[in-house]
């Protein structure tokens, strides 16, 4: 008497198994879209990091006239963002910014071009991304820098990059114990 009830069982199983992720991502609340470039030129290779509700987006932008970093960053996990900042304002292009952050400590490396090589610049902030210290220049040599990862533990920061100069591509690491 078991035997006919088995097969419905099994299907009604499967249908629950296969319903309750469609529930769930119907349940799902998505926030409405924001234009956080909201300019003329390219705005291209977006970053993103987040710690707690700190929130930090970078990208590259034509709109100053040459590539530069810009950065916006929002203390309530994206809900408003503060101004936008120009982190490298330079000459030379300045393309395909890295971030990481760890608590109100912030980051942006990227390759800048500015030197007259390829080379990899670093700028942090240490409120959250409302104050920026000084540009410096990681890699500071003649070969083709570039592609900098960063890590941030505490106030503990790691950078990484592949450099031509040796004759052949290696990659380099440079770090610091508090941000530079
Ligand atoms: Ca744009
Ligand atoms: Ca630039
Ligand atoms: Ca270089």
């Amino acid at each position: 008497m078991e035997k006919p009830l088995a097969i419905p069982m099994i299907l009604v199983l499967l249908l629950t198994i296969a319903i309750i992720p469609i529930q769930q991502a119907d349940a799902l609340t998505l926030g409405a879209k924001k234009n956080l470039s909201n300019n003329g030129g390219q705005s291209a290779g977006p970053e993103i990091d987040m710690d707690g509700t700190n929130l930090c987006v970078t990208w590259s932008d034509y709109t100053p006239g040459n590539a530069d970093v810009l950065l916006r960053c929002s203390a309530d996990g994206g809900a408003t963002f503060g101004v936008k900042k120009n982190l490298s304002n330079n000459g030379g292009s300045s393309l395909g910014p890295q971030i990481d952050m760890d608590g109100t400590i912030v980051c942006v490396t990227w390759r800048d071009l500015t030197p007259g090589n390829p080379d990899v610049f670093v700028r942090c902030s240490a409120d959250g991304g409302a104050t920026f210290g000084a540009v410096k220049n990681l890699s500071n040599n003649a070969g083709n820098s570039g592609s900098a990862p960063i890590a941030i533990v505490g106030t503990n920061l790691c950078v990484t990059w592949h450099d031509t100069t040796p004759g052949n591509t290696e990659i380099f690491l440079r770090c610091a114990t508090s941000p530079p």
